[in-house]
């Protein structure tokens, strides 16, 4: 038996079939905070954090979240967030090798995905599809890195602000963005940061830059993975771009978790492709 276990940036807080575990990062304000469980009321937060004037932050899980979620488990397959933009990764090996110190026959491998949401979801149903096929831990591994090596994350953000706020990108291309009115878009370097590649006014013009930027990137069809804050009928309309060439694409859309919500905003898509 194997578990994977994902903090919540992977948006999800259950997988059918298989031993899953999501640990939760936070998110708080002066005044209140926030657990990314399935508890979470994501629009409620979402409300609450747009009304809210002060600074808000967001926090990785503890050591404690993580050794927790890796409790009865022998063979263990954990996914972070990339290191580039959080401390999730270094909590969580922190707490694999304190996990491996008390369970000396047990099997951890943390994956630095050096990405989040849809490209870790990809990740995910990697390695159920690995085990299903009874590849051994060191198979699996292995197979899972080149895997990452060819999935890429491109998103697209009307707002900036929670980013630029918690120094997670220049502020003075986020108060730009608030100014014009545009979306941008960007993608998820090797190294795991974000980078800026498009603005563009207007839906349709947002829609053909996701359908060139992926398709530069190598795309030819593979799987897609989307989620959205609030703006499913964006995701349905690049998938629907995408179909019209790609006919019998397989695409998944669901509603981001607390914490990309948080950071991708309101009206913001993460989707993640086999390149
Ligand atoms: O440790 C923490 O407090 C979490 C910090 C996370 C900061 C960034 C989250 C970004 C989420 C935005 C689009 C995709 C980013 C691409 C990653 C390279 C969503």
């Amino acid at each position: 038996m194997y578990r994977i276990v994902a903090d919540s940036s992977c948006d999800f807080a259950s997988y059918p079939e298989i031993d899953f575990k999501s640990v939760p990062l936070t998110l708080s304000t002066a005044e209140r905070e926030f657990t990314d469980d399935c508890n979470l009321n994501v629009r409620e937060m979402m409300d609450y954090m747009t009304s809210y004037k002060g600074r808000s932050q967001t926090a990785c899980p503890s050591v404690d979240s993580w050794l927790e979620a890796f409790e009865g488990a022998e063979e263990l397959y954990v996914l972070t967030i990339t290191s580039g933009l959080s401390g999730t990764y270094n909590s969580a090996c922190l707490a694999a090798n304190q996990f491996l110190e008390n369970h000396p026959g047990a099997k951890v491998r943390v994956f630095d995905t050096k990405s989040t949401g849809p490209e870790m979801r990809l990740l995910m149903e990697k390695i159920v599809e690995l085990k299903s096929q009874d590849k051994s831990f060191t198979e699996v591994c292995k197979e899972a890195d080149a895997y990452l090596s060819t999935t890429r994350l491109f998103f697209s953000f009307q707002s900036l602000h929670n980013l630029a706020q918690n120094g997670r990108v220049n502020k003075v291309l986020a108060s730009a963005l608030g100014m014009l009115h545009i979306s941008i878009l960007g993608t998820a370097t090797p190294e795991g940061v974000i980078e800026p590649i498009g603005k563009s006014r207007g839906e349709n013009a947002l829609i053909r830059s996701f359908v060139k930027e992926i398709e530069k990137a190598g795309y030819q069809g593979g799987k897609i993975r989307i989620c959205h804050a609030d703006n499913e009928a964006l995701a349905q309309n690049v998938t629907s771009a995408l179909r019209e060439k790609y006919p019998n694409l397989d695409a998944f859309i669901y509603p981001a978790g607390g914490l990309c919500s948080f950071y991708v905003e309101n009206g913001g898509i993460i989707l993640g492709c086999e390149c």
